[in-house]
């Protein structure tokens, strides 16, 4: 059974995750099936995608499926993990995807929402970048995402405090683009698709390309890219990240030893 609901009308298609017993924890399989429905849609040349949860969740979703992750000594957001698979498929969406959010929104769900091509929330988001909770080592394609978004001492905060920034707080340092009544979120990001429809769709899908493509343009050298990877194993073969996992697992705070 799909672990998504999807709707269309001509040109705007409505992916509702919907495993709200697991909190949209973003499980290979949950995952899965956006994608298809996103392969869907691009075959039915459907221009607009909205990403939201069924309507009154109290957590819009709660992340990488934890009890997905690797355990010690195996990178747990590789290049073919099931987030990052993901991102890269919003991000190559020929067309805007729209984050719609009512709810909470955690660690890799927050980097989806980041990497949508706008977010509208209403008063009940917040939104908690959770790596350093869970020991994790996060990938430097993540980090772009929340450079390229926010200015770099609010995204620090984000990650070194895994705090939730209430909805308030995230309109004003640019984590969504409009934070309206929760009785109109539906209709507003109704109402901004169908403005997005009447614009040239060719138009789009290329300047949403030279974003993507533009954004990604850092060059790095070999060893500085190398240098980030040994930086970074040392974090997921660390005593950290398996007590992290397993205080999740056993629902306790970590004790964490900095090694
Ligand atoms: N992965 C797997 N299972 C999860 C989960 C997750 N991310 N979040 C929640 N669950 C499970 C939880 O173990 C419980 O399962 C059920 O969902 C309801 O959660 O019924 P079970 O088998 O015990 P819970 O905690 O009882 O619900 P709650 O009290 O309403 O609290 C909701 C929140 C969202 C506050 C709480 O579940 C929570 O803190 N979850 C973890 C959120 C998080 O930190 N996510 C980040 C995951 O890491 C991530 O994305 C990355 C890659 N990262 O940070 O680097």
């Amino acid at each position: 059974m799909s672990l998504v609901k999807v709707e269309f009308s001509e040109k705007v298609g409505i992916i509702t995750l919907n495993n709200t017993q697991k909190l949209n924890a973003l499980s290979a399989q949950l995952v899965d099936d956006i994608i298809e429905a996103l392969d869907n849609f691009q075959k039915q040349k459907i221009h607009i995608i909205i990403l939201r949860a069924p309507e009154g969740s109290k957590v819009w979703s709660a992340g990488h499926d934890v009890k997905e992750l690797p355990s010690k000594m195996r990178d747990p957001l590789s290049y073919y993990d099931s987030l990052e698979v993901l991102l890269r498929a919003v991000e190559e969406y020929p067309g805007p995807v729209i984050a719609m959010v009512h709810g909470s929104v955690w660690g890799g769900a927050c980097d989806l929402i980041m990497t949508c091509d706008m977010v509208i929330a209403d008063k009940t988001a917040n939104f908690a970048m959770t790596p350093a909770k869970l020991g994790v080592p996060y990938n430097s394609t993540g980090i772009l995402h929340f450079m390229n978004r926010l200015p770099i001492n609010i995204a620090k905060e984000m990650f070194f405090t895994a705090e939730l920034v209430p909805a308030e707080r995230a309109l004003n340092v640019g984590i969504i683009n409009h934070l309206v009544a929760e009785e109109e979120l539906l209709s507003f990001t109704l109402n901004l698709a169908a403005t997005i429809s009447t614009r040239s769709m060719l138009s789009i899908a290329v300047i949403k390309e030279q974003f993507r493509v533009l954004s990604k343009a850092y060059a790095i050298t070999p060893s500085a890219f190398e240098r980030v990877q040994g930086m970074r194993r040392k974090v997921y073969d660390s005593h950290d990240y398996e007590e992290a996992i397993t205080a999740f697992l056993e629902k306790r705070p970590a004790n964490f030893k900095g090694e």
